[in-house]
């Protein structure tokens, strides 16, 4: 495949102000006819020819102003007409698809029944031939025909026009958008699936008409939904002042989906999995995905739609952004520490080991082979990282003037960073420019302080350093813009007043901008305890030398709840990873002593919001550890040191740990919200603490014979199946399970997760044999994400085997599918990332499978992309 360069962007040579699509739904073969009014491009000079994309579709007629046209050549990717009219013109284009047969999920396929489309980022051209870039935008119109028996519904984007019956049982239905587009926005979905709805009365009065659609038989989990669309709705009124723009807003949920949801104009279609809920069905972490997810595709429509991307380079000014808006929204919504907690912990498991390994880019990234392949944790969440330093870098006021301005200045427009960046750089009247480097320069910046005080001064000096590792095609990096909340604590807890000093420090922030910097504070009368990247205000590693009483006082005292469970968790890895490194895990260091107690002080203390509790008594995860563990790392003895951390956590608090569980043993019917969420974590943390010394798995299994709810059946299932995965109380609890569940897929979902974390060498058969289950389909991307995304990113200890018989599964998997779905073969593919910093024998067993499979044939351009930069 050819690499596209962001230096080669020209704009399109023709336009197409506006699109009539007609549809004739059919399984294998659906006829598409479009009609475009296309006109040259202004400020280019084309050629006598146009060049449209295509993929994979069959032409059946083709017109110009009503004639039909010669000297056309068709590509297996273009369609090139010679000799078109310099005047504006009409293009009537017949295309003819296979839907049943498109198992890539990609253009318009069929999943359970229902005809659905995905468009972006390349998928329109498998529909129609069009210029299918982000930058041409067209005001759609769309016509669906289908048997009604097949499709009684009939959706697509913007608002419905007429309807009705034709001959044969046949009906129709038309669409208008009155918004001007880019064709990855596009969305159709015709099939027996059943509304519920509800309306929401915008700012400005408008009558909104929602519609959540599901398969039949599912309609009775949608509330939730439909609730957290209008909580997101309002709440983009009042955050950032932006209203709905339609008369209707239309969600409906697939079961085959090769991401979370799609945010096409007045039509978002999700995997049903972020959209179907009830409390015997979905666990608190889905209910407060689904709220989320809701939330992030609801604020694309001004984020992504009104303002769209002038091309792939500028993904994360749309995904970026809206991160960080439904960040901000589930902040609002829940306890905002408990939220960054989750946030960070994300970005680190899945975004420092990208930026540290083989598939490292920028936030804006300047090359691709596969755009598919760059919806990545990089442009997401760490493009979130970079609004939400931007807004420390301005100050809130200025911030929501830039958003403002961006909002009012390119409404319309398919835009830049560039374009989003000048309106801050207007709206806080200072440059950005060593800011943006953020979006240019790949690599997680490392921040290391040293500290020194001066008793008879009173001065605190800090002397900081930063460094940018290499990246692949980035060695030579600048020094960035790092703002670094902080704060200095006295003794008794409270704070030292901070004066500002000009651009170095302000508001409690330290903005770092030179590779080497040192800042002075006078007037320290005692020696203090630094408190340092509050917040996380920056995505960095931070190195401080920084005595363990310090590190044990912030732990205890940092009255910012998440910057106290940074302490806590910064405190826990070092512990984890000392013992890793001192005895491979089999004993702790002595310094583990009180911290052990400090969990103990955690877990009691009745002030503490009990979700923040269950995260503070979350031990960091196996990922991460490795991560910070090196080169060479063994995730067995990984697995091993944090094990042994948590027995004895258990150990020295069991009596205490037993009492606290029973006393939040709850009998209320189940609730979503956050506090009774919070406390079913707390339960469910302690539970697992509690079955580690336990020799039959009673406690969790009594809780799972007792729950009412899919949270407590779940979770204590899944201290079963890793505590005790072969006692006899967690096969009849699985069966139970089974039974209860086995015509929900998206239950089922989660068993298979279970039994694909199971660590230690037995987990590559654990999921062999899984694979062999019923409810196993290998087409549909929820089922094998469950099961070996699973395995292969959440189970080190199982998918690392030193015998490399866990990546050769992965490969196996990787093969079959990618055939069917590149796209999720891809993403499988990822799960390689971080082999070069395994221990030789694993490191010679993954590079065996990966040179493997970069020899198979007919590997799809998505994964050999990976593999290639994964092996370089
Ligand atoms: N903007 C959406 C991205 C997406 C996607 C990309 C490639 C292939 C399939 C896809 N489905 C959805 C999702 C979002 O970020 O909101
Ligand atoms: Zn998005």
């Amino acid at each position: 495949g050819t690499t596209i360069n962001l230096s080669d962007y020209a704009p399109p040579s023709y336009l197409v102000p506006s699109v009539a699509l007609t549809f004739r739904l059919h399984p294998n073969r659906t006829i598409v006819k479009a009609v475009l009014d296309v006109r040259r491009h202004p400020d280019t000079a084309p050629g006598d020819e146009l060049v449209f994309d295509g993929d994979g579709i069959e032409l059946v007629s083709l017109r110009l102003n009503g004639a039909p046209v010669d000297d056309v050549e068709i590509t297996p990717d273009q369609l090139r007409i010679a000799g078109v009219p310099h005047e504006p013109f009409t293009l009537e284009i017949e295309t003819a698809i296979d839907p049943e047969a498109n198992l890539a999920l990609s253009g318009l396929y069929r999943s359970n029944g229902v005809y659905c489309t995905q468009c972006e980022a390349e998928g329109f051209r498998r529909i129609t031939y069009f210029p299918d870039r982000p930058d041409v935008l067209s005001v759609y119109t769309v016509r669906i025909e289908a048997p009604k028996a097949d499709a009684p519904v009939l959706l697509s984007n913007g608002n419905p026009g007429a309807a009705g019956d034709l001959p044969d049982g046949w009906h129709f239905a038309e669409w208008h958008d009155p918004w001007p587009k880019p064709s990855y926005l596009f969305a159709l979905v015709g099939g027996d699936i059943v509304g519920a709805f509800d309306r929401f009365t915008t700012m400005g009065g408008r009558d909104v008409k929602l519609g959540v659609y599901v398969e039949r038989g599912k309609e009775s989990r949608t509330g939730w939904a439909i609730d957290s669309l209008k909580r997101s709705m309002k709440w983009d009124e009042d955050v950032f002042g932006r209203e709905y723009d339609l008369d209707v807003f239309n969600i409906v949920a697939v079961s085959d989906f090769n991401m979370g949801a799609m945010e096409n104009k007045g039509l978002n279609v999700f995997n049903d999995k972020y959209v179907l809920a009830d409390p015997t069905t979905a666990t608190d972490t889905d209910y407060a995905n689904i709220e989320t997810i809701i939330a992030h595709e609801y604020f694309h429509n001004w984020t992504g739609n009104r303002i769209t991307c002038r091309d792939w380079f500028q993904l994360c000014l749309k995904e970026g952004l809206t991160v960080y808006r439904d960040h901000e929204f589930s902040a609002d919504m829940r306890s905002r520490p408990v939220r960054r907690i989750a946030e960070v912990r994300l970005l680190k498991s899945a975004q420092f080991p990208e930026d540290g390994g083989p598939l490292a880019h920028p936030v804006r990234p300047t090359a691709y082979r596969e755009i598919n392949n760059f919806y990545t944790a990089t442009v997401y969440e760490k493009g979130s990282e970079v609004v939400r330093m931007l807004r420390i870098v301005v100050g809130d006021d200025a911030f929501r003037a830039g958003m403002d301005l961006y909002f009012d200045r390119h409404d319309g427009d398919a835009a830049t960073i560039e374009d989003f960046l000048a309106c801050f750089e207007e709206a806080s009247n200072r440059p950005l420019t060593q800011f943006a480097l953020w979006y240019h320069q790949a690599g997680t910046p490392q921040v290391t302080v040293e500290t020194d005080y001066d008793t008879a001064k009173g001065r605190l000096t800090l002397t900081m350093h930063q460094s940018v590792p290499a990246t692949p095609d980035q060695t030579d990096k600048e020094p960035m813009h790092i703002p670094i909340a902080f704060a200095l604590f006295r003794p008794d807890g409270s704070h030292f007043p901070i004066a500002d000093q000009s651009d170095l420090v302000k508001n409690g922030v330290i903005h770092l901008t030179k590779r080497r910097d040192t800042i002075i504070f006078d007037g320290i009368e005692e020696q203090p305890v630094v408190s340092l990247l509050r917040g996380f205000s920056a995505p960095v590693t931070l190195d401080i030398d920084q005595p363990e009483t310090d590190r044990i006082f912030l732990a205890r005292h940092e009255d910012d709840l998440y910057t106290r469970w940074q302490a806590l968790d910064r405190l826990a890895t070092d512990t984890i990873l000392a013992s890793y490194r001192q005895s491979n895990g089999e004993t702790l260091p002595a310094s583990a002593t009180s911290l052990i107690g400090l969990y103990g002080e955690i877990a009691g203390d009745e002030t503490l919001d009990a979700a923040w509790r269950a995260l503070a008594l979350t031990l960091p995860g196996e990922t991460t550890l490795g991560r910070e563990a090196g080169l060479n790392v063994d995730p067995d003895a990984i697995h091993v040191a944090r094990e042994t951390f948590l027995a004895a956590i258990a150990e020295r608090h069991a009596t205490a740990f037993a009492d606290l569980y029973d006393s939040l043993l709850s009998d209320e019917s189940y609730r979503p919200d956050a506090p009774s969420a919070g406390r079913r974590a707390l339960e469910l943390v302690l539970l697992d603490y509690l079955t580690v010394s336990e020799a039959d798995g009673g406690r969790a299994r009594a809780l799972f014979d007792r729950a009412d709810n899919m949270t407590e059946e779940a979770g204590a299932l899944e201290v079963l199946m890793l505590r005790q995965p072969e006692s006899g109380e967690t096969a009849t609890a699985r069966a139970a399970f089974e039974n209860r569940h086995g015509d929900n897929p998206l239950v089922m979902d989660k068993l298979l997760g279970m039994i694909a974390r199971i660590p230690g060498p037995d987990a590559p058969g654990r999921v062999l044999q899984a694979m062999t289950h019923p409810n196993y389909i290998e087409t549909n991307p929820n089922r094998v994400r469950a099961l070996v995304a699973s395995f292969a990113g959440a189970n080190p200890s199982g998918f690392h085997r030193p015998d490399g018989s866990g990546y050769r599964l992965l490969a196996d998997v990787i093969g079959r599918v990618a055939s069917q779905n590149p796209q999720l073969g891809a993403r499988l593919a990822t799960h390689f990332r971080s082999w070069k910093g395994l221990d030789a024998a694993r490191r010679d067993a993954a590079h065996k499978t990966l040179s493997d499979l970069r020899n198979m044939r007919d590997l799809p351009l998505d994964v050999r992309d990976i593999i290639d930069r994964t092996l370089s």
